[in-house]
């Protein structure tokens, strides 16, 4: 204790001097590597090839939708519980666990949804070597000795698991000369059933039983217990996914060329680029793609995991697989091995084949981003802190005196009374509501912080409550678990419990937070979570969660936890009336169905600007569609050009919020000067009139699961040259969007893909021919974005204070054309924009089309009613201008006034005058 006393000390100097925002860059030395960490290094040091399991053959029972049997370990007599589980929508899953066993195994449901849904399967044939079975067009082979599994999707070889022989399953077992537990657990009696620990572990027992890293030592109470397997992707140069690094979005190599990819939610402010170290977030998600075939995987394990990922070399085991089903030896191939350090082996195998069928099939199993109000798609302003009243009152205020709009504004840590969450600091915040009511008088909102560490003090509700209810984490000692954070000696409430979380839930209720209001929204931060007392900043992986549950079982899934109460409690709030909005910085499997996430803590330069795009794509392929990074970097001063072009990046990003430290110089939009200052202002008015688009995405996003920000790869999949891109995406199928990301460059490269395609410049109009790279001048004021040929966007022209204030404007339509300038179509979805009166067929989905000189607008779906109106349309790719133009509506024909720019190739109809809600037809 006297220790934890003195550590804390030093902690506490270092919170006083905040130190974090002196140093350049992460400590590297303060988190651990693989060598480092016992299960990480036991199973790396593997030899492929050498798969001791196999498949006892005789166990096998098989059943309309699944089969089970039994794998054993030949060097040990280990017997483990196989299960296989074909699901609907060209799915699959395994399961493995230990037959019998000592201790249960933790499974992440709570990331799955309630219900997935299992689909037939058909044994064709079985024998003492190996089981073929079917589903859909896919194939799959058993092989019996060694264990192994062959999928095919169609004749293909796509993914093979345990084909390099890396599988490892730690099983249970009791301590050679075991020490007394305080619950006296049946240690005793298990030691009679079970083997000794297996040789091959030997050179590795000083980590088995207890792990120190920087002093801190891990008591692992139940020893060894993970597990690990490797899966080839076939036929694929490239994988993707497993966010949350600060890296590329393909991935690379890591297997002898540095650590794995760690997935382990920590607490790296700062974060150092280009490297697979762990940071806020971890979701075990990996997609590989090629010009003919997508897959995904989801390794479903909520502790900490490592992953390496090799470009075979073709020499591999599994190429002789290949070899022998394709009779090709010219196949690439990603090799991936998946180590996590509890948790059973439960994956799912998603055989697309496209993109777009990875991304339904992976929502299927974890859920969709619900449709965002669509404030959220606004701009957010955020910085920590805004001071008091008064500072709120001015910022908002210079948003009207500069023009700009804005939808939140947002308040840090230091808005509450001493650090304890759902409490106002009384001096600096005297009048919550009536700060709020001020600017939802505008139409905007507000989001306050509010943290999982809750201050220890007994004057302060919540943490009475939660003591006398017992609903923290306990320490090793089964006492409340007590780390160190922002208000300092704090406790961390238990969001695996369902009883915590509904407590959780009930405390956002109006009456419950006072000060709070229905536009008063939430961001949840430091839910890894942050611990600053604890070895890499996080809690003790021997700390105990309800039910017996290790940290170590459950911790990747905390912030997850935390942030599914926040949402019923937002949800409780209105009475279910209108759709929440969380942030968080920790995120899951399954985090999607609770809110938006941001890449943390980054910092103002160029270098951090450049890896947002990978990063924001990452996420977004791994269903965090709502995503965005700190516009500006969070740490340190930007530079007025390195300002503009986040904004203007920042932009064309799902989650679009400016946000910095406190020691940063204040720089709200119109605080820069000159052309600065009129681009930055010119950027996020950029985002005000394509909030229809967004809109529209989020809500196919919702029934799809497809990202409203996608890699380009993922329209064009058979485009190679976009597999390696990190600089250019493509929101929905129609804007093409290439950042400027570099300093003092007004020049970029944009690859316009697709070669039957054509793209047009959004504000210039100018054409470009897909299938070609073009150097494009992109002076400050200029951000390389271009609708594709074909596709009609729908825009709202008038940029007003806030989003909420343009329910009712009119829209424009922009078509433009395809290449031979015939075709075009595109969607708009529309609903009251704030409740989720849609999921009862309160809203329309419109279905617009340019088909041979007429436009159309057809009511897809839905029924409600708007009085908001059609005021422009304007075509783009036109080649000459028609003789007449007329509106066919409800029985009635108008003639139409127009405008033909003949340099430009656009045609611009005023004034149709329809009701968007309607179905109307333009002849040209
Ligand atoms: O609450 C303060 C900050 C917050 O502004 C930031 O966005 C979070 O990522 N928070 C982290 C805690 C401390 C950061 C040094």
């Amino acid at each position: 204790m006297a220790t934890y006393k003195w550590y804390i000390w030093i902690i506490q100097l270092f919170i006083i001097l905040n130190i974090q925002a002196l140093v350049n860059c992460v400590d590297r030395g303060n988190f651990k590597t693989c060598d480092q960490s016992g299960f990480c290094k036991r199973h790396r040091s593997i030899t492929p090839g050498h798969s001791p399991y196999y498949l006892e053959m005789s166990s096998f029972k098989i059943y309309e939708t699944s089969l089970e049997g039994i794998i054993v370990n030949s060097q040990n007599g280990i017997q483990l519980k196989f299960d296989l589980i074909v699901l609907k929508d060209n799915s699959m899953r395994f399961k493995i666990k230990e037959l019998n066993t000592i201790r249960h195994r933790f499974e992440a449901r709570e990331a799955l949804v309630d219900r997935i849904e299992e689909s037939k399967l058909e044994v064709i044939s079985q024998d003492s070597e190996k089981i073929i079975l079917t589903f859909g067009s896919n194939k799959v082979i058993l092989n019996g000795s060694p264990f192994r599994i062959d999928i095919f999707s169609g004749d293909q070889l796509v993914i093979s698991a345990n084909a390099r022989g890396l599988m490892k399953f730690e099983h249970y077992r009791p301590k050679s000369n075991p020490k007394p537990t305080e619950e006296g657990e049946e240690q005793n009696e298990i030691q009679q059933q079970q083997p000794p620990v297996p040789p091959e572990e030997e050179q590795f027992k000083d980590t088995l039983w207890e792990e120190t890293f920087k002093g801190h030592t891990d008591s692992k109470p139940y020893g060894p217990s993970s597990v690990g397997m490797d899966f080839s992707f076939v036929g694929f140069k490239h994988v993707y996914g497993i966010p949350e690094h600060a890296d590329v979005f393909p991935l690379r190599t890591t297997k002898g060329t540095s650590d794995p990819y760690r997935l382990y939610n920590l607490d790296v402010f700062e974060y150092d680029l280009n490297n697979p170290m762990a940071i806020y977030g971890s979701i075990p998600f990996m997609v590989a793609h090629s010009e003919t075939q997508t897959v995904g995987l989801l390794w479903l394990n909520a502790a900490e995991t490592w992953v390496d990922v090799e470009a075979s070399s073709n020499q591999g085991v599994v190429s002789s697989i290949v070899d022998f089903v394709k009779g090709n030896t010219q196949i690439p191939q990603q090799d991936s091995h998946w180590i996590s350090e509890s948790g059973i082996i439960d994956v799912f195998f998603l055989l697309g084949p496209g993109p777009k069928d990875v991304m339904f099939q992976y929502a299927k199993l974890t859920g969709v981003t619900p449709l965002p109000p669509l404030f959220s798609l606004g701009y957010h302003q955020c910085r920590w802190n805004y001071r008091d009243q008064d500072d709120v009152r001015n910022v908002d205020a210079g948003f009207d005196e500069n023009d700009i709009p804005y939808d939140v504004l947002w308040l840090d840590l230091d808005h509450t009374h001493d650090r304890k969450y759902f409490t106002w600091d009384p001096y600096k915040f005297p009048d919550p509501i009536a700060m709020q009511t001020n600017l939802t008088a505008k139409g905007r909102k507000m989001v306050t912080l509010v943290d999982p560490h809750i201050k220890r003090d007994n004057n302060y509700y919540i943490h009475k409550e939660a003591t006398d209810r017992g609903f923290y984490v306990k320490n090793k000692e089964n006492q409340d678990y007590e780390g160190w954070c922002w208000p300092g000696a704090s406790g961390y409430l238990d969001f695996l419990s369902p009883e915590v979380r509904d407590w959780w839930s009930s405390k956002y209720a109006l009456d419950q937070y006072q000060g709070s209001t229905l536009s008063l929204y939430t961001w949840n931060d430091m839910n890894e979570p942050s611990v600053f007392s604890e070895p890499e900043v996080t809690m003790p992986k021997d700390c105990k969660h309800v039910g017996g549950w290790e940290h170590r079982d459950i911790h990747n899934m905390y912030g997850f936890l935390m942030v599914m109460a926040t949402y019923k409690g937002h949800l409780m709030r209105s009475g279910g009336a209108q759709r929440p909005f969380i942030l968080s910085r920790s995120v899951f499997a399954g985090s999607q169905r609770y809110g938006a996430v941001w890449t943390g803590d980054n910092i103002a330069d160029w270098n951090h600007l450049q890896i947002s795009v990978p990063m924001i794509l990452s996420l977004s392929i791994a269903g965090m569609s709502f995503s965005g990074a700190d516009v500006g970097g969070f740490f340190r001063n930007p530079t007025p050009e390195l300002m503009l072009r986040w904004y203007q990046a920042g932009a064309y990003q799902p989650f679009f919020r400016a946000h910095s430290h406190h020691e940063t110089k204040r720089r709200e939009p119109w605080l820069f000067e000159g052309e600065y200052r009129t681009a930055i202002r010119d950027a996020i008015r950029a985002r005000y009139p394509l909030l229809p688009l967004w809109y529209t995405l989020f809500y196919e996003n919702e029934r799809t699961g497809v990202p409203p920000m996608r890699p380009v790869w993922m329209e064009f999949p058979t485009e190679t040259i976009t597999f390696d891109m990190n600089d250019e995406y493509i929101i929905g199928s129609c804007l093409l969007v290439r950042p400027v990301l570099e300093e003092s460059v007004v020049n970029v490269n944009v690859y316009f893909p697709g070669t039957n395609e054509v793209w047009y410049d959004i504000i210039t109009h100018e054409k470009y021919d897909g299938g070609q790279s073009v150097s494009v001048s992109a002076p400050l004021s200029k951000i390389p974005v271009y609708q594709r040929g074909g596709t009609i966007i729908p825009k709202k022209g008038r940029i007003r204070r806030s989003s909420s204030l343009t329910y009712n404007d009119p829209y424009t339509l922009v078509i433009a054309l395809d290449k031979s300038g015939t075709h075009a179509n595109g969607t708009l979805y529309i609903d009251d924009f704030n409740s989720f009166k849609y999921r009862e067929g309160n809203f329309l989905l419109l279905k617009f089309s340019f088909e041979k000189n007429i436009i159309s607008s057809k009511i897809l779906e839905g029924k409600f009613k708007t009085s908001a109106w059609l005021e422009k349309i304007i075509i783009v790719g036109l080649e000459k201008a028609p003789k007449s133009i007329i509106l066919f509506n409800k029985n009635s024909k108008t003639e139409l006034i127009s405008k033909y720019d003949e340099n430009q190739h656009l045609l611009t109809i005023r004034k149709p005058g329809v009701n968007i809600g309607e179905e109307w037809k333009i002849t040209l």
